[in-house]
């Protein structure tokens, strides 16, 4: 895929603003400012050239409209797409992938490593005790094209809140998956209510090729964020020492890290 094609899927303002959400979010700002929470306007990583102050104006304006954290739409159940689309990897060939899924990942389980009061690792029927969160979203795939499906799962502020909370110092969180793909998020992402850990998609449980048994679903997020497989969490306040360092398997391959609808 070209960065021409990412660049089009995504727009600078959501549908739908008004005048006067663009004057509410001024002070929205101010406060996430006032936080000293500049990450949420500028990206870890910038493309060179052009295409880099882009990133960085795509990016800020984005969060500056989103300020006050508002929800990705969500759908009615009868707008949900009949055959959800499988894409990329739909089964990894990891050797310990392959003995969690026969084994019905029973013996599976997440762990939260890094800057939380208590690092610990969650089975899936930890994660299932959490106070669940449903939303039914539109998927984006960088690469063209959209579904609608429900998604379920635990809220990934509710698991990090499980793991003792995040210290102050935390900036990202990293994804690692079972195929070896990894992302990040900025924590202005990850305390957002639709940013959950799924794993049940249209009332089943996820399907493998959507991801097995857990992904991230990261609403205000292209496709390519959305990472499947989930193996760990790392909570960090710096994407050095991860892959090439750029805060995700697709940046490291020239995509944006910031992954915005
Ligand atoms: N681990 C992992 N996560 C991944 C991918 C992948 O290949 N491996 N593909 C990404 C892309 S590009 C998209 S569009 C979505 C596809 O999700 P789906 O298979 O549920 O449609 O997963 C994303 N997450
Ligand atoms: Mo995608």
């Amino acid at each position: 895929m070209s960065k021409t094609e990412l660049g089009s899927s995504r727009r600078v303002a959501p549908r739908g603003m008004s005048r006067r959400r663009l004057l509410t979010s001024v002070p929205a700002l101010g406060g996430l400012l006032a936080t000293g929470c500049a990450d949420a306007l500028v990206p870890p990583t910038v493309r060179r050239g052009l295409i880099g102050a882009a990133d960085v104006l795509t990016m800020s304006t984005t969060r500056w409209l989103m300020a006050d954290q508002p929800l990705a739409r969500e759908y009615a159940r009868s707008d949900i797409a009949p055959d959800f689309p499988t894409w990329g990897q739909t089964n990894p060939d990891d050797e310990d992938y392959q003995r969690h899924l026969r084994e019905g990942f029973v013996n599976w389980s997440l762990p939260v490593n890094g800057l939380v009061g208590r690092p610990r690792s969650f089975s899936l029927e930890e994660l299932k005790r959490l106070p669940p969160r449903t939303q039914i979203t539109a998927h984006v795939c960088e690469q063209g094209w959209p579904a609608i499906g429900e998604w379920t799962g635990a809220p990934l502020a509710q698991v990090l809140e499980a793991a003792g909370g995040v210290a102050p110092e935390a900036r990202y969180v990293v994804f690692s998956a079972m195929d070896r793909w990894y992302e990040s998020i900025d924590m202005f992402d990850v305390a957002h209510p639709q940013t959950i850990l799924a794993y049940g998609l249209n009332g089943a449980e996820l399907p493998v090729g959507n991801g097995a048994p857990l992904r991230l679903r990261v609403e205000r997020q292209c496709g390519y964020k959305n990472i499947k497989f989930l193996r760990s969490i790392d909570v960090v306040d710096s994407l050095a020492g991860f892959g090439r360092g750029t805060g995700g398997l697709s940046s490291d391959y020239g995509f944006h890290w910031y992954g915005g609808v």
